[in-house]
Formats: structure tokens, sequence, C-alpha cells
């Protein structure tokens, strides 16, 4: 099987976020058949939907994998629920830690469980100013370049992270 690079969205605002963000990424890192290739900054951005949550901390991952797309799927859903994550019927609602397949290699994937590129990538000022710092030569497929993404997406408030 060939190794495809893919890249992950991370998110969390509940439970001490940074902390969510930090063991999300070490067990990305011990899943069989990753290799973290990059990991960006951390973000603070406010919440995209109900205003009465917590502010969110963002980052995106870079791995190379050759897990199938939908094997690294079930595998992030599967930390998602080590990390508590409970599925509550409000959209886009307060949660311990989010994991999204932003893209898998070029591939463009249409499937009942997963679309990639991710559906909210050109327009989350949080996936892509992250993605950019770690990929700034990136095509997204369908959607162009890292430049002219950035170039039409506000920063909405993104905020870098001291280290
Ligand atoms: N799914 C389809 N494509 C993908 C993909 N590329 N990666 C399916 C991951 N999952 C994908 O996801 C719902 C279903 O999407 C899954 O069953 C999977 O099969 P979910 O995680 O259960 O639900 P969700 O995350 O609440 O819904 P949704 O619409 O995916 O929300 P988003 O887009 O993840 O947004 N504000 C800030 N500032 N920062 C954030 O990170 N995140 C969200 C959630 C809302 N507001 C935010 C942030
Ligand atoms: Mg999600």
């Amino acid at each position: 099987m060939t190794n495809e690079i893919a890249y992950i969205g991370l998110g969390s605002n509940l439970a001490t976020p940074k902390t969510q963000i930090n063991t999300a990424q070490q067990a990305i890192n011990g899943l069989e058949g990753v290799l973290e290739l990059a990991f960006s900054s951390l973000y603070r951005s406010t919440p995209m939907g109900p205003q009465d949550q917590p502010d969110y901390v963002n980052a995106v991952m870079a791995i190379e994998t050759d897990l199938s797309a939908i094997e690294l799927l079930r595998c992030l859903q599967k930390i998602e629920l080590d990390h508590g994550r409970v599925r509550k019927d409000e959209r886009w609602g307060a949660r311990t830690l989010d994991l999204d397949i932003l893209l898998y290699g070029q591939q463009m994937i249409d499937l009942p469980d997963l679309i990639v590129p991710h559906y909210g990538l050109a327009e989350r000022a949080f996936v892509l100013y992250p993605l950019h710092e770690i990929a700034p030569e990136l095509k997204v497929p369908g959607l162009g370049g890292m430049a002219e993404l950035i170039a039409s997406c506000p920063l909405d408030g993104l905020v870098k992270l001291p280290l």
C-alpha cells in the first residue's frame, strides 16, 4: 500500500483544551501506521456556531500514513471517545476533542461517513492559518493554493498562542 500525507484538524474547548490537544497529538503519534511530519502552533479561536460556549484551541497536524482514509477516521473517532467526547444533538456545540480529516493526499473522497477535503476548510480561519503555517505550498484539491485561500479568509479573532 502506498503512503499518503494527511492533514488533521484538532479542536477543543472543554476540560483544559491545551492538554486535550497535546494528549491527542500523542495518541495520533501512537497509532500504528502513522508518522508525524509536522504540528502547528496552538491557536485560540472564538467559537463558530453557538456563542454561549468557551473559546477553542485549534491546531493542525501533518502525518504520513499507510492507513486508508476510513481506517484513519475510525482511529481518530476512537481517540475522540477516549478523550471523553460526548456527541450531542446541538450542532457545533462545545466538545473536549474534535478531530477532522482535512486532507488525505490529493484525494477527493465522498463517502457517507467521510468527505475530504473537509467541507469547512476554505471558510475557517482556525483551520486555514495553522494549515498554512505547516504547509504553505500545499494545493487543496478543488479549492486551490494556500496563499489564495488565506487571502480570502479573514483572521476572525484567531490568535497564535505562545509556546
Ligand atoms: N465526517 C465527514 N467527513 C469528515 C472528515 N473529513 N473528518 C463525518 C471527520 N469527520 C468527517 O462529525 C460528524 C460526522 O462527520 C462524523 O460522524 C464523520 O463520519 P462529528 O465530529 O460527530 O460532529 P461535529 O464535529 O459536531 O460536526 P461537524 O459538522 O463535523 O462540526 P465541525 O465541522 O467539526 O465543527 N469553533 C472553533 N473556533 N473551532 C472549532 O474547532 N469546531 C466545531 C465543530 C464548531 N465550532 C468551532 C470548532
Ligand atoms: Mg468533527
